[in-house]
């Protein structure tokens, strides 16, 4: 083991740390295979070989945005031919058959908040049962200029018609130099974090995001999950940190997508610095499905779900399917020699598959 992994293996031993300086160092790091085994032992403690996933469906119910950020593939304008709008009925017959929803859209020009409550409500109306993780950080800034409301009464009319997590998005990437050149027009830091910070004093839980693999540095990137793990102490409400490679499709930010080796290493390094995330989900629609199953070793514990129909990173050329099947997720799962557990959107295990024989799951302490 070299001198870095051995000194980062005694601070976790002892219940202690990583700095920024040892984040950093250990992207430098060159025993890739030391790295992982590492973090699949801490993700190991807390999870033993578990590896979750949800039945889930992805709805973009527009891709019509306000915004026009230079790295994002998928916003459109009305009269595009690449616009699209999706009817309530289209956005309620996705919602068949699922554990959670998850939507995320542009910041439509003309839909109102109201509309977007009506959203909600319509879906649990036909589906009472289904969890709704629903509108990154970026969205509910919106929704709460339009309707002239606040944050905290955006989030509470949202949870009244059955929102029960945010998902991450909208985060990018912490660094004000990066913004300043791919997103100047949407928030920082300090706002999605604030936002994030009200949601949890709610009692709504979120995940947390990193888009990563385009002009951001190692250090940036170590910076952004220290931002997160220092709101995490505070709050305690978030699921899950998940790193989103950068999928270029035609914004000729950069020409070709992060490789697996830097997506490993981000998952094991996310899983070291992140310890107070009881979630590291390595997400396959961007990082590619055998990366993802790799990746449960590497310190991920959670590859998603089984995702319908994705936009937002297919519209930028994301080569990975667009949706997954029940079993080939569990496939994935066991060929990591993991344990499938199906999970619900706030990680509450529903059936451990831990043989030929389909059990439920006994709870396993946070
Ligand atoms: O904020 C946009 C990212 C995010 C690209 O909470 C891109 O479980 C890669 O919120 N390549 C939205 N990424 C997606 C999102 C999400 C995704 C998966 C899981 C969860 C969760 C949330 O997608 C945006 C942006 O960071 N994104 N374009 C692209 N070309």
């Amino acid at each position: 083991m070299s001198r870095l992994l051995d000194a980062t293996a005694r601070t976790l031993d002892a219940g202690g740390r990583l700095t920024r300086e040892e984040g950093v160092a250990l992207f430098a790091e060159e025993d890739l295979l030391g790295l992982g085994a590492l973090a699949d032992r801490v993700k190991q403690r807390r999870w033993q070989h578990r590896g979750h996933f949800v039945l889930n469906r992805q709805i973009n119910p527009s891709n019509l945005c306000v915004l026009s950020c230079r790295f994002c593939d998928f916003a459109s304008k009305r009269g595009r031919s690449d616009a699209y709008e999706m009817t309530m009925e289209e956005i309620l017959a996705k919602c068949d058959g699922v554990r959670e929803v998850h939507i995320v859209g542009g910041l439509h020009p003309s839909w109102s908040f109201d509309y977007f409550c009506e959203m909600l409500a319509a879906i649990k109306r036909r589906h009472p049962q289904i969890q709704i993780k629903a509108f990154t950080a970026v969205e509910i800034d919106y929704f709460s200029k339009k309707a002239r409301l606040t944050i905290e009464q955006v989030l509470l009319r949202l949870q009244a018609v059955g929102l029960v997590a945010l998902p991450g998005g909208g985060a990018e990437v912490f660094s004000e130099r990066v913004r300043k050149q791919l997103f100047p027009f949407k928030m920082g830091a300090p706002r999605w974090l604030e936002i994030h910070r009200i949601a949890h004093r709610l009692g709504i839980p979120s995940n947390s995001t990193l888009l990563y693999g385009h002009m951001e540095t190692h250090e940036e990137r170590v910076d952004h999950m220290l931002k997160l793990r220092e709101l995490q102490d505070e709050t305690h409400g978030f699921l899950s940190f998940i790193p989103l490679a950068y999928q270029p499709g035609k914004t000729k930010v950069v020409t070709r997508q992060a490789s697996a080796i830097e997506d490993l290493k981000t998952i094991a390094i996310a899983r070291l610095l992140l310890d107070n995330f009881p979630h590291i989900k390595a997400y396959w629609v961007t990082m590619g499905e055998e990366t993802a199953s790799v990746a449960l070793r590497f310190g991920a514990d959670d590859i998603d779900g089984t995702i319908g129909e994705e936009r937002i990173m297919h519209a930028a050329e994301a080569d990975s399917p667009l949706a997954m099947g029940r079993e080939r997720l569990i496939q994935l799962i066991r060929e990591a020699g993991c344990v499938p557990v199906e999970r619900d959107a706030l990680y509450h295990e529903v059936q451990v598959y831990d043989s030929d024989v389909e059990q439920v799951a006994e709870p396993v302490p946070a």
